[in-house]
């Protein structure tokens, strides 16, 4: 989709004096994930199949700048599916979605194309899995995020949601001896981990998940914010304020040395102010954040001295997924089995 350059709304970035050796040091991996790169590419794969409107079921991934493009070119976002015209179709995003919204679009003759990444899929069948055989569910998570609401209606009569660490400690449960532990695909890896550690120390029978929830991105973002931020006296992280993965990566720059983090959803947000005495700025984006608006945020740190870019890469990502699979046949009626994600794209 094309990504044009953002309208300024200030002055551009000064060179401040009397900084040292000034430079940036670039995490990677950053930006989308093989998930959003499936669910961004679906929408826009549904406009040129039907044609205009189609219509999102919530923001398809949690980023400002994907979202309005896409309204751009003519997807129409929902918050529920009785806003959907009968017999329209209608993307559910990438976050996932409860069965009730599943059954809800049918009833309404609703055509619906499933962008849920294949990760979350994951997450819910083992919530179905461990639901069947009884067990009470403590989804690590938080409370009103898409994610946990799609994940918790799998099985709400057996998912309690452990919203913070803290919760861990005054939770009850029916049987400490059958409760097992499932999270969100995009929380912080050290939070997460103290959560577990204080409910095993109430449950100690508590079982783990059949592999990690938080996904490869997340956790690959977190690694590699954590190795810029213990140099930075600053670090930009690009993403909207909706976006989980993004605002954990703040957190984490925090907790791992950077001496001040903040996250912008365009580059013309970064403050003159935030740049006083700073030699190194570290800059990462959320899963959902094209790279196109980390460039922005580097051409206007250029502008202010800070040219020596240095790319800091901790893993190479190659995950692809294809389309979903109501996309997967082309106008023709051929198979269309594109392999997406993992890279950022311009
Ligand atoms: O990080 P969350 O789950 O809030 O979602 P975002 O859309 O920002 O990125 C990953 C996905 C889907
Ligand atoms: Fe999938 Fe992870 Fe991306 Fe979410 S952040 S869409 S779970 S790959």
């Amino acid at each position: 989709m094309p990504l044009p350059r953002i309208p300024r709304r200030r002055e551009p970035l000064k060179d401040t004096a009397g900084v040292g050796q000034k430079r940036v040091l670039l995490a990677s991996p950053r930006g989308y994930c093989a998930g959003v790169d499936r669910a961004v590419i679906a929408v826009e794969k549904a406009l040129e199949r039907f044609g205009a409107p189609v219509y999102v079921r919530k923001q398809i991934v949690h980023n400002i700048h994907v979202v309005t493009e896409l309204e751009k070119q003519g997807a129409i976002f929902v918050e529920e599916v009785d806003e959907v015209p009968a017999g329209a179709h209608v993307v559910f995003s990438a976050h996932g979605v409860s069965p009730a919204v599943v059954n809800a679009a049918s009833d309404r003759g609703l055509r619906a194309i499933d962008a849920t990444c294949p990760l979350v899929t994951k997450v819910h069948r083992e919530a179905v899995r461990f639901a069947r055989d009884d067990y009470e569910i403590l989804l690590i998570g938080h409370v009103g995020h898409e994610e946990v609401e799609g994940t918790a209606g799998e099985a709400p009569d057996h998912v309690t949601i452990v919203n913070s660490p803290d919760e861990a400690d005054t939770i009850e449960v029916r049987d400490p001896s059958k409760v097992v532990w499932l999270s969100q695909t995009t929380l912080s890896v050290d939070e997460t981990m103290e959560t577990v550690r204080r409910l095993r120390a109430r449950f100690p029978e508590l079982q783990d998940p059949p592999s990690d929830d938080i996904c490869y991105a997340t956790q690959n973002r977190q690694v590699a914010i954590k190795k810029v931020a213990k140099d930075a006296d600053l670090v930009i992280v690009v993403g909207s304020a909706n976006s989980s993965n993004s605002v954990r990566l703040v957190e984490v720059a925090l907790e791992h040395g950077a001496k001040a983090a903040y996250r912008v959803d365009y580059a013309d947000e970064v403050e003159q102010a935030w740049l006083e005495g700073v030699e190194t700025v570290g800059v990462t984006s959320g899963a959902s954040v094209p790279e196109v608006l980390v460039q922005q945020v580097l051409d206007d740190l250029a502008a202010a001295g800070y040219r020596d870019v240095e790319e800091v890469r901790t893993a190479e990502e190659d995950l692809m997924f294809s389309l979903p699979k109501e996309l997967r046949q082309d106008a023709a009626g051929k198979r269309d089995d594109r392999a997406l994600g993992g890279r950022s794209r311009p």
